[in-house]
């Protein structure tokens, strides 16, 4: 095809966490780089030029050739220290061709040895030196061994090649362009895709989908006639360690083929696929695999043919198997032309009751895509059930890191703390303890404990790993707001190891992207954004109910916006009371869909936690919680509170604003004032909403209208 000659920015993207004085510390060292591989090139690329930046000295060796003097060597093995004594820790390998990624780090009297069995474990090795900086070099001696969780840490692109009329140029995109296409076309310049890549790479991300889940005719021929763009995508990608991934429609057999069906048990369409697939590896040998949205809002899928989305998945499946591809298949399918009288219908059971039939039918290279709630990545939601009701098929947990129902980049919302909760999450232990059994990211990374159930006997997931919708755009901070980039950098830290806390993360991401910036600047980054997810919890839905934006866009409030349309997100307020019945007793049973203990414990409104009682069960306005407060006056609190805390966030940036750069400084406080906006008018109708329904005045007497 041709290509776009625009130029693609006009001004220079932001160096995020890679500011080049987060080199400094290295820069400054005599390093040596050894081995080979493409790589090893771009490690060597890159400690070449911060060598040169602060004065230090650089060498590129063999392996094995003698680096006496040298401060930091990063080398591939064979070994130039001895063997550990115990083994480096196994990725649990998931398949799909990845290669081992970790590393490991010795320091003996401040010289660092990093020694990687594969060039992509010898990249992960470099950043991490990065992000340690002087700490790299001064800490006590030490031999660590670091590994990722899982081979599969992925992010996927809601782009679209030409503007959609609707969602425009990215699908949920709140950060100016994609940075991959333009009205119709590929960039021809792809060196904002290649500064993407380093950024990715420096936080361990390993795959990318390009293009959004909803294929349009369009985006479909990527696959096809416009596969020689996607060559060059994964040519910038792949210097930096990541695979690409594209996004299929399941009906291209019909759209792309002209076959008259996409029947997944048919023979031709089998054969379509297995041409394509076999087109695609041979114009990319590493490409990682195709990601499906089918029977989901629109797009075609297996049920038009009365088959089963095993059926369709394990037919993508065997055509991708040869080349060690992955069908990413997502569980996102639900009615989204319900009637909204129709109070059976319950959109939070669907993906369960779609998929727990079906466990043990995928193939083994076959990940089910599973967002972490049942509805859809609202600031509040229980974490989806069918992660833990799928034993033998590898499910992945699917975060939004684009902030589409959390303020859209407009408001700073850090989200590395609502991740960090869902990842530590507990399926079969309420306690809140570390318990005996296994945590989501356990589920999701196929390590940790067995899992013992009286439901499902004993049994040990296999891998499915993580996925994320990102929020980069061609916007000259990338993200819109500067703070979001440290959603994307924690995303990509947690994916590596779920375990990291959200707090020191935050550090990570400002003493990298601010580098030498006062303490007070860092202390205000914290008032800002440490509880940010739960100030916007504060003044938007209330208490797991969710939604009560406005259609279609999905920004600012909108109580009744979703009340009465097909979209099965409903919270049926009357006069009485609020929330969704979803017990097994008298409600749509979806808290049945639970394991014990959360199924019990979700069951009752005693025992469901306050943060998802509207999730589970309708109740009078006047109904006590357990923090003591009732439902209503729960909600006019929370809405003031929630407000007075933006008020707080924009006091303190604004006494360290002057001490950072201008132009993040003035973006920055442009958002906080269209949080501060926002947020008043979500606290005022929300208030003034459930003040009219419930005829309850504020015990406080505050302003309600
Ligand atoms: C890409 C939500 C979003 C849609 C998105 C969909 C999905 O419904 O609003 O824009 O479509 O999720 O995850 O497929």
């Amino acid at each position: 095809m041709t290509v776009d000659s625009r130029p693609l920015t006009e001004h220079t993207a932001h160096s995020a966490w890679l500011h080049d004085d987060a080199f400094a510390a290295l820069g400054s060292r005599r390093v040596v780089v050894a081995g080979d591989g493409a790589l090893t090139g771009t490690v060597a690329e890159e400690v070449a030029a911060a060598t040169a930046r602060f004065g230090g000295a650089f060498s590129r060796l063999e392996v094995g050739d003698g680096v006496s003097d040298a401060e930091l060597v990063l080398t591939l093995s064979p070994p130039l220290v001895e063997p550990v004594e115990t083994p480096m820790v196994s990725t649990g390998s998931t398949g799909a061709g990845t290669a081992d990624e970790s590393f490991r780090l010795t320091r003996e009297a401040g010289a660092v040895v990093v020694q990687a069995a594969s060039d992509a474990g010898l990249l992960h090795g470099l950043f991490h030196v990065v992000r340690l900086g002087e700490a790299a070099f001064d800490g006590p001696d030490a031999d660590e061994t670091h590994a990722p969780a899982t081979d599969l840490r992925m992010l996927d692109h809601w782009d679209n090649v030409d503007v959609h009329p609707v969602m425009g140029q990215v699908e949920r995109g709140y950060s100016g362009g994609s940075i991959f296409y333009d009205h119709g076309y590929v960039h021809a310049d792809l060196s904002r895709v290649e500064r993407y890549a380093r950024l990715l790479a420096a936080v361990g991300i390993n795959r990318v989908a390009i293009n959004n889940v909803n294929v349009h005719t369009r985006e479909a021929r990527l696959l096809t006639e416009d596969l020689g763009d996607v060559v060059r995508v994964a040519a910038v990608f792949r210097r930096w360690g990541i695979r690409v991934h594209l996004s299929v429609s399941f009906a291209s057999p019909i759209t792309l083929g002209g076959l008259d069906t996409s029947d997944p048990l048919d023979q031709d369409v089998a054969h379509w696929w297995v041409r394509a697939a076999a087109r695609v590896w041979d114009a990319i040998p590493d490409f990682g695999g195709f990601v499906v949205k089918a029977d989901s809002e629109g797009q075609p899928g297996p049920f038009a043919y009365g088959r089963t989305h095993a059926d369709g998945a394990n037919m993508l499946a065997a055509a991708v198997e040869p080349y060690d591809g992955l069908i990413h298949w997502r569980a996102f399918v639900y009615d989204h032309k319900q009637d909204w009288r129709d109070r059976s219908t319950d959109r939070a059971r669907a993906a369960y009751d779609h998929f727990h039939p079906l466990d043990g039918a995928f193939s083994d290279n076959v990940v089910l895509q599973v967002k972490y709630g049942p509805l859809d990545f609202q600031v509040r939601e229980p974490l989806s059930p069918v992660l833990a009701a799928m034993p033998h098929t590898r499910v992945a947990l699917e975060l939004q890191v684009t902030q589409e129902y959390t303020g859209q980049q407009q408001h700073a919302v850090y989200l590395g703390p609502q991740w960090s909760q869902l990842l530590g999450f507990r399926f079969w232990d309420a306690s809140g303890g570390e318990g005996g059994s296994p945590t989501v990211a356990d589920l999701a990374t196929g390590r940790g404990k067995a899992v013992e159930d009286p439901g499902t006997g004993t049994w040990r997931k296999p891998a499915g790993g993580f996925a994320a919708v990102s929020n980069v755009g061609d916007d000259e901070f990338w993200t819109g707001h500067p703070f979001a980039q440290a959603n994307l950098y924690a995303y990509g830290r947690l994916c590596w190891d779920p375990a990291l806390d959200p707090g020191a993360l935050l550090d990570e991401w400002a003493a990298l992207t601010f580098p030498g910036t006062p303490s007070a600047v860092r202390d205000a980054l914290h008032t800002v954004l440490d509880r940010s997810w739960e100030t916007y919890e504060q003044y938007t839905s209330p208490l797991g109910v969710g939604f009560m934006v406005r259609p279609g866009h999905h920004y600012g409030p909108d109580v009744d916006g979703y009340e009465y349309t097909p979209w099965g997100t409903y919270h049926f307020a009357d006069r009485d009371g609020i929330g969704v019945d979803r017990t097994v007793r008298t409600g749509t049973g979806y808290a049945g869909q639970y394991p014990a203990p959360w199924s019990a414990v979700y069951e009752s409104p005693s025992t469901c936690p306050d943060e998802l009682l509207l999730f589970f069960h309708h109740v009078p306005y006047t109904h006590v919680l357990q923090s003591g407060s009732t439902v209503v006056q729960h909600i006019y609190d929370t809405h003031f509170d929630g407000v007075a805390r933006v008020e707080a966030m924009i006091g303190a940036w604004s006494e360290v604003s002057t001490l950072v750069d201008p132009h993040v400084s003035e973006r920055v406080s442009e958002r906080l004032a269209e949080q501060l906006r926002s947020a008043t008018e979500w606290r005022d109708q929300v208030n003034t909403y459930f003040f009219r329904k419930s005829g309850i005045p504020d015990e406080r007497g505050r302003r309600i209208y």
